[in-house]
């Protein structure tokens, strides 16, 4: 096992890893901005190295700056966390020839899922279900690019291979606008990526976001860790995850996920990994491929009572997954609440210092979180300042124990969405369950 570890990420997943680091017996490195030098993680850390000033494009994303703090801490590991290099193929790349193992899959796979149409062309052969489409990219014939539309059948959607998240995409309603939103399409993407490459899907007009959590070994040895539902979502930001998916018969769940284990198996995935899908009708459809841990994963740590972190630095150090798909189980209810310093209905970032600070606790109640009573939020990052995760036997349970926890959540000094959490779980629709990726949206307009 490894003896020291640096984590090139800041904020709550700075301390998560950390957190599992120091249970594991490992040393840790921290490096941070000078924005973040009075940041908790930073002083719980074993080491810190300062690597730059508060933008990200200087600090958490500068690569030489982090290889070199890994050189001069005699760090034996790099481990990402989500968002700034977790999904930079070069990164990953740069820090193996460093001598360094990287917590995350091989640069290959991560280049390979980074592009959209590679992703996809690489899951279809394996046999994981995908929106139907154009094979590939799409190419320069007007003719063709009409002939495919037609053949998937309108809405359409265009998007960039080097896009994700919701970056460069385009809805086609008709045949008339094809060819413009194509052009369009190209031009954005290759301004805002460097790639104008895009390819042509059928448009669901109204599915649910679920995803599969997996975790592969070095040893040819794939497991699914169940699904999570996150479709409560505004602009492509997550605001509720859950797991599992409400209403999602297990049957089906069991059938997606024995593919996504098994196209782990096939391209030779190494730790930890989401396959995105939307669900309709029944039927999932990937879409894209995420090679990082997410934000969202406690939810499913909380019913599998697996520590996800933990098992991406095991399988980083060459150890074996050490159970069977059999041995999972999948146990109780688990709701988390993405906490944003942001007005809750306006959504402006309201970063500053926080004055009072009261975490909520209780059966089946955990907070992941960097933020304490005068710690200042920078307005530099991500606005989310913590999560709450609730879990109970059963969903009603989880939501109940939710609800309360946000109640005795209290965080002044700066605005936070918690308001917005607590009207979600008193909506009829979210308690019933299985709402749609458009619903908060619609909600908001009313
Ligand atoms: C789609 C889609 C409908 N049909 N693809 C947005 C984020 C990116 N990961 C893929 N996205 C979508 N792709 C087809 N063929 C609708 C979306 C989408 C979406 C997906 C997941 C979660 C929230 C979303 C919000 C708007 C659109």
């Amino acid at each position: 096992m490894f003896e020291k570890i640096l984590i090139a990420n800041r904020g709550e997943i700075a301390l998560r890893i950390q957190r599992a680091c120091r249970e594991m017996g490992i040393r840790t490195v921290a490096v941070h901005s000078t924005a973040d030098a009075e940041a908790k993680y930073v002083k719980l850390a074993d080491e810190s190295v300062c690597i730059g000033p508060a933008p990200s494009a200087l600090s958490y994303l500068n690569i030489p700056a982090v290889i070199s703090a890994a050189e001069v801490t005699d760090a034996e590991a790099v481990h990402p966390g989500y968002g700034f290099l977790s999904e930079n193929a070069d990164f990953a790349e740069r820090v193996e020839q460093s001598g360094f193992v990287f917590i995350g899959p091989r640069p290959d796979t991560i280049r390979l899922m980074g592009d959209k149409v590679s992703a996809k062309e690489a899951m279809r052969k394996t046999g994981v279900p995908c929106v139907p489409g154009s094979e590939g990219a799409l190419g320069e014939d007007p003719a063709e690019n009409l002939r495919i539309a037609r053949s998937i059948g309108y809405p359409v959607i265009i998007k960039a291979a080097a896009g994700g998240g919701g970056r460069g995409m385009r809805i086609v309603h008709t045949e008339s606008t094809l060819l413009g939103a194509i052009s369009l399409t190209r031009s954005e993407a290759n301004a805002a990526f460097g790639s104008s490459q895009v390819y042509m899907e059928k448009f669901l007009e109204h599915p649910r976001h679920i995803e599969i959590q997996v975790m592969a070994d070095t040893h040819g040895n794939a497991v699914f860790l169940g699904e999570r539902d996150c479709s409560m979502q505004r602009r492509h930001q997550k605001v509720i995850e859950e797991a599992p998916a409400p209403g999602l018969p297990v049957k089906l769940r069991d059938k997606i996920g024995e593919r996504c284990a098994a196209a782990c198996r096939k391209i030779g995935y190494r730790g930890a990994g989401t396959f995105e899908f939307l669900y309709e009708n029944n039927e999932f459809y990937f879409i894209e491929m995420n090679t990082r841990v997410q934000v969202e994963h406690p939810v499913s740590e909380m019913i599998t009572g697996i520590d996800i972190v933990h098992e991406q630095i095991r399988v980083a150090a060459g150890e074996r997954l050490g159970y069977s798909q059999k041995q999972i189980q999948f146990r109780g209810h688990a709701i988390e609440c993405r906490i944003n310093a942001e007005d809750p209905y306006t959504f402006m970032p309201s970063p500053g210092r926080i004055t009072q600070y009261h975490t909520p606790g209780g059966p089946g109640i955990r907070v992941d979180s960097h933020v304490y009573q005068n710690y200042l939020v920078p307005p530099n990052y991500d606005s989310m300042v913590g999560k709450l995760i609730s879990y109970g036997n059963t969903r009603e349970q989880a939501i109940a124990r939710m609800r309360t926890a946000l109640s005795e959540m209290v965080i002044e000094g700066i605005r936070t969405n918690i308001p917005l959490h607590q009207e979600l779980m008193n909506d009829p629709n979210f308690i019933f369950g299985g709402t749609g990726i458009h619903y908060l949206e619609e909600k908001l307009k009313r």
